[in-house]
């Protein structure tokens, strides 16, 4: 007798923590989305909750609507040996459901993942190791040094093993921390140096393992300036905590600007 309203208190319960960040704030759930495709997963995200959430409290309402109709009255019990049409009906129903959220959100994971970037992308490189990352613009002349692994030395700073006798990479710059331009498209060249890293950046929704041996071409756009935190989100040893970087969005003035300020200290 108690049980069925225990199941409904419960049930509200869950749903008010989950509707919790229209009233208590957004400390309560994600960090707004600073790009397009943040906004279709988040949208793709808050379908599937409002679905899924309506058919739960529906589920736990009847749940504890059973366990107190059917309660023990002392008399004898009668039970149901199923029903057929029914089982179907729910079944297929789930089916159709379930197939309908996946193929929606599919198309939006594909055009973040086989989409090609556009040609006029800003080519960033990303090169994560235990337990940091690194990031190499081109410089003036557009094309990224010959690198090689035997240059690699991060005492003086040449994380990417550059190769010092070619000229293209007289201007690369290199950064422990991503500036972009916002709006622009940025396409990044993941890379792991030793074990598989992840970079990640909530705010863009997005997350891509890096794995030692591949490159691994990965684009965005982000539209709103801002510093935001790249965790690394693959747990790659006892350094992984600390492994983390910022990425920050800024207007197109102040980036090229930077740029300039980065190649005038070279
Ligand atoms: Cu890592």
């Amino acid at each position: 007798m108690l049980l069925a309203p225990v199941v409904w208190i419960l049930t509200v319960l869950i749903c008010y923590f989950f509707l919790g960040h229209y009233f208590l704030g957004t400390a309560f759930w994600f960090p707004p989305p600073i790009s397009e495709h943040g906004l279709a997963y988040d949208q793709q995200f808050n379908l599937t909750l409002v679905v899924t959430g309506v058919i739960f409290f529906l589920a736990q309402v009847a749940l504890g609507w059973v366990i107190f109709r059917y309660r023990d009255d002392g008399k004898r019990a009668n039970y149901s040996h199923g029903n057929n049409t029914l089982e179907m009906v729910w079944t297929s129903a789930t089916a159709v459901l379930f197939i309908g959220l996946v193929l929606f959100g599919t198309r939006i994971w594909a055009a973040v993942h086989f989409e090609t970037a556009p040609a006029d992308a800003l080519k960033i490189e990303v090169s994560a190791k235990q337990f940091a990352w690194n990031f190499r613009y081109a410089g003036a002349d557009g094309q990224f040094g010959r690198t090689d692994i035997k240059f690699i030395n991060d005492a003086n700073g040449n994380s990417f093993g550059i190769d010092e006798k070619d000229p293209a990479g007289k201007d690369d710059i290199t950064t422990a921390s991503i500036k972009v331009p916002a709006g622009k498209p940025i396409l990044l060249i993941l890379k792991a140096r030793d074990v598989i890293h992840n970079f990640f950046v909530r705010e863009l929704r997005l997350k891509q393992d890096m794995v030692p041996g591949m490159e691994i071409p990965f684009h965005f756009k982000a539209d709103t300036i801002g510093i935001y935190e790249i965790a690394c989100s693959e747990l790659c040893g006892l350094g992984h905590h600390q492994m983390h970087s910022t990425l920050e969005v800024m207007s197109e003035a102040d980036f090229e600007k930077w740029k300039r300020d980065q190649a005038a200290q070279k």
